[in-house]
């Protein structure tokens, strides 16, 4: 190898998906992907970064254009073996013939392991067979891999049988599909090509897995603090003896909701970006749970709680009527202004509103008469936001870069959409970690119950840890 870090060079025929796969194995959603036979037509290297470090390199290259008059060429060559690559582009540097071939030769000749990539779903022609031979007579070393397009149309068994001749290691790696393991098992491979390269690609290998396990860390980190964040929020407004009190909870519950909503969806758009999501927003299947809004009643449904535990949960879904401030200096009385806000407002549970202290935890006085949502009296609150950020989380590490056009669930029966909660199947153990934290978050003895908080820390990175051992 001619650099200082490992180097590969996509190949194969147009349009078979050489940079979906360069795409996914990079992470790096700026690849050029397209459906049109001929998108790639000079080579362009992407290499992956890790802390500032460049790991190793992969070359996307354009597809073979004419493999049977290049491997005639090839046939004809007697001199030292070698020097095949170098020959051949010295020799058609300036036909427009053979453009194509010159360029996806150049990473190769100057040092570049190849990757052949072809597309499973299809039979094996003449022209494969050509590409394959041509390869071979580069003597470099080589791995092939079935990229299989169409899941239903399956040619494996006839490529495995033509690749056995041709190649140092075969490989299914499904662009669309692959996930962070699948990544691991192809640099895996790749070791084994070449024995020169084991040790560098071995501490590729130790370096990938480093920087997963940094990010499992930094998004179980973000998980728990918009969780934390979230549950302890409160949101206070002030009001008088004019005011519509079920209007005027209303607008607070809505700002309430709001807020909440926007730590949520800051807390997805930094996981988003630590998995590299920057180009595409990653669109979620129609039956995600995602779909619906964090305070509907489906959202709960769905995510497992019982008919009882709904009904229990009633308007606190909204969040709830944390406390009320009354001076009574608008005349209207703390006790009238829950109970009407409380019954008109849809059966919520403001009555048991307590007062607050005319300090707010500050000491700053809230001075006049004020009312105030939050901090999160359910404790089934804190398993909603967790299901949504592990479904959320699920999402992305399964979505490869090199993916591009959405798979179409359409028309799923709402009523066959299964419970999608993850927490419904936490161990009574893990649970109780959950309601320790929901009773430290809540409370003002945040700092006292750090151990609480360490515990819950600890079990979303292995709820992490667990989602991304499995498909989606
Ligand atoms: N379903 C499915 N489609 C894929 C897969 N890999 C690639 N495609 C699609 O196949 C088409 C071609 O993919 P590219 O990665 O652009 O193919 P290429 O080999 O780089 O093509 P050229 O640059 O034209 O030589 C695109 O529409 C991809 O979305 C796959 O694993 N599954
Ligand atoms: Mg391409």
């Amino acid at each position: 190898m001619s650099t200082d870090i490992p180097e590969f060079a996509v190949l194969g025929h147009p349009n078979e998906g050489k940079s979906a796969v360069v795409s996914t194995l990079t992470e790096d959603d700026q690849v050029r992907v397209s459906p049109v036979p001929g998108e790639t037509t000079v080579c362009r290297t992407y290499t992956v970064t890790i802390d500032g470090r460049d790991i190793i390199r992969f070359v996307d290259t354009p597809g073979f254009q004419v493999p049977r008059q290049t491997l005639a060429w090839f046939n004809t060559y007697h001199k030292d073996p070698h020097r095949i690559l170098d020959e051949f582009i010295a020799a058609h540097e300036s036909d427009p013939f053979y453009a194509d071939e010159v360029e996806l030769f150049c990473p190769v000749a100057r040092g570049a392991g190849i990757i052949y990539v072809v597309n499973g779903s299809r039979p094996v022609r003449g022209d494969d067979l050509a590409e394959m031979e041509i390869l071979r007579l580069t003597g470099r070393p080589r791995m092939a891999v079935i990229n299989s397009k169409h899941a239903d149309k399956d040619y494996t068994r006839d490529w495995r049988r033509e690749f056995g001749k041709h190649f140092n290691s075969i490989r299914i790696f499904n662009a669309n599909a692959a996930n962070f393991h699948d990544r691991i098992s192809m640099l895996e491979s790749l070791k084994s090509i070449d024995q020169e390269w084991e040790p560098v690609l071995a501490r590729v290998i130790q370096a990938f897995q480093a920087e997963w396990e940094k990010r499992q860390r930094l998004a179980s980190a973000y998980i728990t603090h918009a969780i934390e964040k979230s549950i302890r929020l409160t949101v206070s407004r002030g009001i008088d003896g004019g005011d519509d009190p079920v209007l005027a909870r209303e607008t607070l519950a809505e700002t309430y909701r709001e807020q909440i909503r926007d730590i949520e969806k800051s807390m997805f758009q930094q996981i988003r970006s630590l998995f590299k999501h920057r180009v595409y927003e990653v669109s979620l299947p129609e039956y995600s749970v995602l779909q619906h809004d964090l305070f509907s009643r489906k959202t709960w449904e769905l995510l497992g709680l019982t008919k009882t535990q709904l009904a229990a949960a009633g308007a606190l879904l909204g969040g709830t009527m944390g406390a009320v401030v009354d001076t009574a200096a608008h005349g209207l009385s703390l006790g009238m202004f829950t109970a009407i806000g409380g019954i008109l407002g849809a059966g919520s549970a403001v009555l048991g509103g307590r007062r607050i202290a005319d300090k707010s935890p500050a000491g700053i006085r809230l001075g006049g008469d004020r009312i105030q949502m939050g901090p999160h009296e359910n404790p089934q609150f804190l398993y909603i936001l967790l299901d949504r950020a592990l479904i959320y989380y699920a999402h992305i590490i399964h979505r490869p870069h090199g993916r591009r056009e959405q798979k179409n669930i359409t028309d799923v029966n709402d009523d066959t959409v299964k419970k999608q909660g993850i927490t419904t199947r936490l161990t009574p153990a893990r649970r109780k970690v959950c309601a320790r934290y929901f009773k430290a978050v809540k409370g003002r003895r945040l700092v006292r119950d750090k151990n609480a908080v360490l515990a819950f820390a600890v079990l979303v990175q292995s709820l992490l840890e667990e989602l991304s051992q499995t498909s989606e």
